[in-house]
Formats: C-alpha cells, sequence, structure tokens
C-alpha cells in the first residue's frame, strides 16, 4: 500500500522504518530487562552504530545499579586474553554467574572489523546461553569506542549479568581508555615481550590494578615476574591454556572489586 498525500482521516500511516524494521522502545527496553538476547544484539547494534533513539533507551533503562562487575583484560596481541577470558568466564559460570564478553576491536579500517570477534566466539562458551559474547567496533571518532562500551555495558547490566569482561589489545594511544570503562584493569603480558614490557610500564602497567604473566609454562617466566615486581601490586602467573592460576587471578579481581566497594560506600 502506498500512502498518498491526501490521505484521509482515520487512516493508518506506517511509522517510519529504520534500518531493518521499526523500533518500539517501550518493548526493546522490556525484552532488553528480560535477558532477551535479540534485544540486547539489536540495542548494542544500535549503539554501535551511533544511532541518536540508542541514547533515549538507554536514559529509558533506569539509573546504573552498579552491581556489575566490570574487568578490562588488556595486553600486546597474542599474549593470551582470549584465553584468559575464556577461563575467567567458565569460572564465573561455574559460580552461577551470567557473564557477558566484549571483545574491543581496535583494528584499522583497512584491516577490516571484528576479528577478535571471530577468534574470540570460537571458544568453547559459544554453546552456553549464559555467556553472551560480542565484538565492539566503532569507526568514529576517538573516544567513540569507550562511549560505545560504556553503553554496551549498560545495556548488559540492565539485562542482569553479573559480570562483564571487556578484552582490548593495549597498544596504541588509546590504551588508557580501558580505565574509563572497566572498575577492574587487568594488564597481561607474556614472557619474550623485553621492550614491550619496558614500555608498557610508562602506561598499561602504571594504571593496571592486577598484571598477570601468562604463558608461565614458557622460558622465561620467571625474569618477567621478577622485573615486574616492584613495579606493580600485584602480579599473578597463569598458565591461561592449561586453566592454571585462574582461581589466583579471580580473586585478586575480587579483592579489588571489594575494595572499590568499600570505597564507594564510605563516599556516600
Ligand atoms: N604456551 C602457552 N600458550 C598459550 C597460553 N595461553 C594462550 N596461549 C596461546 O597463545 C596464542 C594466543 O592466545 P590468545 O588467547 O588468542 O591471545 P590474545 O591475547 O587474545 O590475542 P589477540 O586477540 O590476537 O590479541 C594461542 O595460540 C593460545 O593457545 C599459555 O598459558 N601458554
Ligand atoms: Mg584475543
Amino acid at each position: 500500500m502506498t500512502l498518498s498525500k491526501g490521505s484521509y482521516p482515520g487512516m493508518m500511516v506506517q511509522a517510519p522504518q529504520k534500518g531493518n524494521g521499526v523500533v518500539d522502545t517501550s518493548m526493546m527496553i522490556n525484552q532488553v530487562k528480560s535477558g532477551d538476547i535479540r534485544a540486547i544484539s539489536r540495542l548494542i547494534s544500535m549503539v554501535e552504530s551511533g544511532d541518536l533513539e540508542a541514547g533515549a533507551i538507554l536514559e529509558n533503562l533506569g539509573p546504573s545499579t552498579g552491581q556489575t562487575e566490570t574487568i578490562g583484560i588488556t595486553g600486546y596481541p597474542g599474549v593470551g586474553k582470549s584465553t584468559l577470558v575464556d577461563r575467567l568466564a567458565a569460572a564465573y559460570r561455574a559460580e552461577g554467574k551470567k557473564v557477558g564478553i566484549l571483545a574491543i576491536d581496535t583494528s584499522s579500517p583497512l584491516t577490516g572489523g571484528a576479528i577478535l570477534g571471530d577468534r574470540i566466539r570460537m571458544q568453547s562458551h559459544s554453546l552456553d546461553e549464559e555467556v553472551y559474547i560480542r565484538s565492539l567496533a566503532t569507526r568514529g571518532h576517538r573516544g567513540g569506542l569507550s562511549q560505545a562500551t560504556s553503553s554496551a555495558i549498560r545495556v548488559l547490566e540492565a539485562a542482569g549479568y553479573d559480570v562483564v569482561l571487556i578484552e582490548t589489545v593495549g597498544v596504541g594511544q588509546e590504551e588508557g581508555e580501558i580505565t574509563t570503562v572497566a572498575q577492574t584493569v587487568v594488564a597481561v603480558v607474556a614472557p619474550g615481550l623485553g621492550d614491550e614490557v619496558q614500555a608498557m610500564k610508562a602506561g598499561l602497567l602504571e594504571v593496571a590494578h592486577l598484571v598477570v604473566v601468562n604463558k608461565a609454562d614458557r622460558e622465561g617466566a620467571d625474569t618477567t615476574i621478577r622485573d615486574l615486581q616492584g613495579w606493580v601490586s600485584q602480579v599473578v602467573a597463569t598458565v591461561a591454556l592449561r586453566g592454571e592460576g585462574i582461581g589466583s587471578v579471580k580473586e585478586a579481581i575480587a579483592a579489588h572489586q571489594q575494595q572499590i566497594r568499600a570505597a564507594s560506600h564510605a563516599n556516600v
């Protein structure tokens, strides 16, 4: 049916189509709050693409409860972030917690996006409905990604996720941005990253609440650990590939979470 200009009173006028359909704001809010995966994904996609309507929907999700633990996992490419995230997610799931994983894709438009997401999706949790995994990429202005990430966290919080793990590659200009979106920042390093670790001392390692030396099965792990002690408050060794040390990482994260919660109560 096409609507002519002279449409008569009472005629049903179709709402404007947006993207792949009409957005019913209140329905979407209800669906997100009830944990509907499709609604969650759709809202995060709107946030990611900078859809103006997304902002209004986010506001209607209600105030942030602060109940969701947000944990940033960051470090150089290949140090084992995804493997660690996968193991941590399993550990939180074992406690019955609802877990969200956001893989932040900072790859350049030239190399194409969603590389992290594809890789992370191959891990064991893709079949577990209680683990929501998704990659996030924005091609816009600087800072856009952290805004999109914060908004995605808001969505997951409203949907009742207890823990959100955020994987980012900790290199480049925007490495510090993780501290603005995650409550607890875990920097991951691996043996053999001599110069890179030196460079990180002036950046990421300074803002990290916890440093994980992964691939502790590799030669040189002891040296890396010793080199870091003294620089950072806490170092935990892991072999994420075999699930070793995951409990210690989780405990250290919990200790930091407790600290920040105690501090925020003291400020009220
Ligand atoms: N030897 C050893 N290898 C590991 C360990 N953890 C992960 N790996 C391997 O290291 C490689 C990279 O692991 P990923 O988890 O994809 O690393 P990543 O940091 O997420 O990589 P990017 O997302 O590309 O930055 C994979 O081949 C893993 O199997 C470990 O504890 N020991
Ligand atoms: Mg990865």
